[in-house]
């Protein structure tokens, strides 16, 4: 069982003894009333949150570059395959494979810290958030950028300095998933992983004030294609992002949460390569990722959320990079953006829009990858991406199409009216503001080719020879549920062994909510969408055709997801994405076995 639910009975209503003992203390208590879940699916009694304040738009600029993280010459004490317990590391499982793969490790140090004056926007007071410390010392929200590479493993020590005395919504524990990347189990944190100098989740030994998170770098399939593994199975568009059992949504609102981007052979960060196989898409600093979080703030402006509501709070404020109706300034040349949805609750519908005579009308793009991954072959002329909780699109602009001094907007036209899921297009609200500002110092050499990654083989054989299981995500007495179970920690609910191969159907037989799902560890293929309620199939999205980690499925849907299983053994967790299900015990834990 969460610990949530250990302190008291899934059912009780958001008034017991433990929670109003919490809430005494909380900010949230002011702007925040509890929804109340009814016994009808589709109904929910929702108790009005104030608005937050306005703000003032157009006030705070954006780095022009990622802030990239910069790796150490060394650690101490030097990280080994078993925990340091007793010099201050948490009691976490062994490194696998470590004298395999951990070869010539980069090291990196990652320092989850308060920073007690983090400016939302302007309007709003200097105000705390858990973000992270980059190499100049600032404590950001999100964090710094880690940018790495296929067959050169990182080691990354994530020390938790977080105020252990916290009051209010968060908790002060932590346990860094890098969402979606191909990890072992001790590294991929896992929610009941979670740690402090002063607790240690249930899947852990002993408390600590560190863990060292091995990320190889490896792609899928090492056990099968040797070296590091299945070029086609890369990875590029990762996040970091805090996974503690129970608190995800307020961890990662409050700031835990960062950008990691893998490169390769072809995907090499070079506009110059030279090697024939390289891409040669725009790269730092005109690879440029983009963070969106749906937010509250209080009459004060002072952020605010519901942990205890199964509903959570849908946020009306969207920060982008951890800032609300920001400026980004823009040479006029190719950029690539990755816009990485980081929820908790909101979808998006995002497009760009410059004035041309009195029209604004929706400027083009090239979408180059969805989710982690690119696709085989770019979609070309694109004007709108939707994306989910969790979700990413990998796309290209091309801004030297606009004379200097041109002004672009980027729109949220997605209607939503609670954490359920989105209601629908409308005119929308500008969340970013481009500023093409200057001419490159060089000219752009950048391209976006033909062909991009293409995709590993599922034979019709093995899709015949796969078992199928199902799973169910619906509501079980006002609490989120996987085929009518809550998140049991301790226990798998799956077992596959390691090699094998599954479908995964993924049913919502709701009327009323989204469920973005996401599956740690491997890519899976979308097979076939079913509208279950008309009985038929649903073509797929160009976007959802290529390799995927969130499977969003709306009311009344399933989808069938070809997954393998490889490289590593351990606990990991299938769970929805909507932070705040996640946090309410639709989640389950697989294991995979030798
Ligand atoms: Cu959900």
């Amino acid at each position: 069982m969460s610990r949530q639910h250990t302190e008291e009975a899934v059912d009780t209503a958001p008034t017991s003894a433990g929670r109003r003992n919490f809430l005494k203390g909380s900010v949230v208590t002011a702007a925040a009333a509890p929804m109340i879940l009814t016994s009808r699916k589709t109904q929910a009694q929702v108790v009005v949150i104030p608005p937050s304040p306005p703000v003032q738009p157009w006030k705070e600029e954006l780095p022009t570059e990622t802030k990239v993280l910069q790796p150490v010459a060394s650690l101490d004490p030097a990280p080994l395959t078993t925990a340091h317990v007793g010099a201050g590391e948490c009691g976490r499982g062994d490194h696998p494979r470590f004298a395999e793969l951990a070869v010539d490790p980069l090291y990196y140090r990652l320092r989850a810290m308060e920073n007690p004056d983090w400016v939302f926007n302007p309007a709003y007071p200097p105000q705390p958030v858990w973000g992270w410390q980059g190499s100049d010392g600032q404590v950001t929200a999100p964090g710094p950028t880690i940018l790495a590479r296929y067959g050169r493993p990182n080691i990354v020590r994530i020390s938790n300095e977080l105020p252990q005395d916290h009051i209010g919504y968060g908790s002060p524990e932590i346990s860094t998933h890098l969402h979606n990347a191909h990890n072992p189990s001790a590294s991929d944190g896992f929610p009941g992983d979670f740690f402090s100098p002063l607790k240690a989740g249930p899947n852990l030994s002993v408390p600590g004030q560190w863990r060292d998170h091995f990320w190889p770098n490896i792609y899928a399939g090492i056990d099968r294609f040797g070296g590091i593994g299945d070029p086609r199975e890369a990875l590029g568009t990762c996040f970091y992002h805090d996974h503690n059992l129970d608190f995800t949504a307020p961890n990662v609102l409050k700031g835990q949460i960062g950008f990691y981007l893998i490169y390769d052979a072809i995907d090499s960060n070079n506009e110059h390569d030279e090697n024939p196989a390289a891409l040669r898409l725009p790269a730092q600093p005109y690879d440029y990722p983009i963070l969106l979080q749906d937010m509250r703030f209080d009459a004060n402006g002072i952020q605010t959320y519901d942990q205890f509501s199964p509903e959570g709070i849908l946020g009306d404020m969207v920060a982008v990079n951890g800032k609300i109706q920001p400026v980004l300034k823009v040479a006029r040349r190719k950029y690539r953006l990755r816009v990485v949805n980081g929820g908790p609750s909101r979808f998006y519908s995002v497009n760009f829009i410059t004035k041309v005579d009195t029209r604004w009308p929706w400027q083009p793009f090239i979408r180059i990858g969805t989710d982690g991954n690119l696709l085989p072959r770019p979609l070309y002329n694109q004007k709108i991406i939707e994306i989910s909780p969790a979700e990413r699109a990998d796309i290209v602009m091309d801004f030297s199409m606009y004379p200097i001094g041109t002004e672009l907007f980027m729109v949220d036209r997605q209607v939503q009216i609670d954490t359920r899921g989105p209601a629908g297009i409308g005119p929308g609200r500008r969340i970013l503001k481009i500023i093409v500002d200057r001419e490159p110092p060089e000219p752009d050499v950048s391209r976006v080719p033909l062909t991009l990654r293409g995709l590993p083989t599922i034979t019709a054989a093995e899709i015949a020879s796969a078992p199928v299981r199902t799973f169910v995500f619906d509501r079980n007495n006002g609490q989120w549920a996987i085929n009518n179970q809550l998140f049991d920690v301790e226990n798998p609910r799956v077992v596959v062994k390691k090699g094998s191969y599954e479908i995964w159907e993924l049913v919502n037989p709701s009327g009323g909510w989204h469920h973005p799902i996401h599956i740690h560890l491997e890519e899976g293929r979308v097979l076939s969408k079913r509208d279950i309620e008309a009985g038929v199939d649903i073509p797929l999205k160009a976007w959802e055709k290529g390799r995927r980690d969130v499977y969003v499925l709306p009311p009344n849907t399933s989808m069938r997801v070809f997954l393998r299983f490889r490289d590593w053994e351990g606990k990991y967790v299938m769970h929805c994405h909507n932070l705040v299900h996640e946090d309410h015990a639709m989640m389950l834990r697989f294991d995979i076995e030798p």
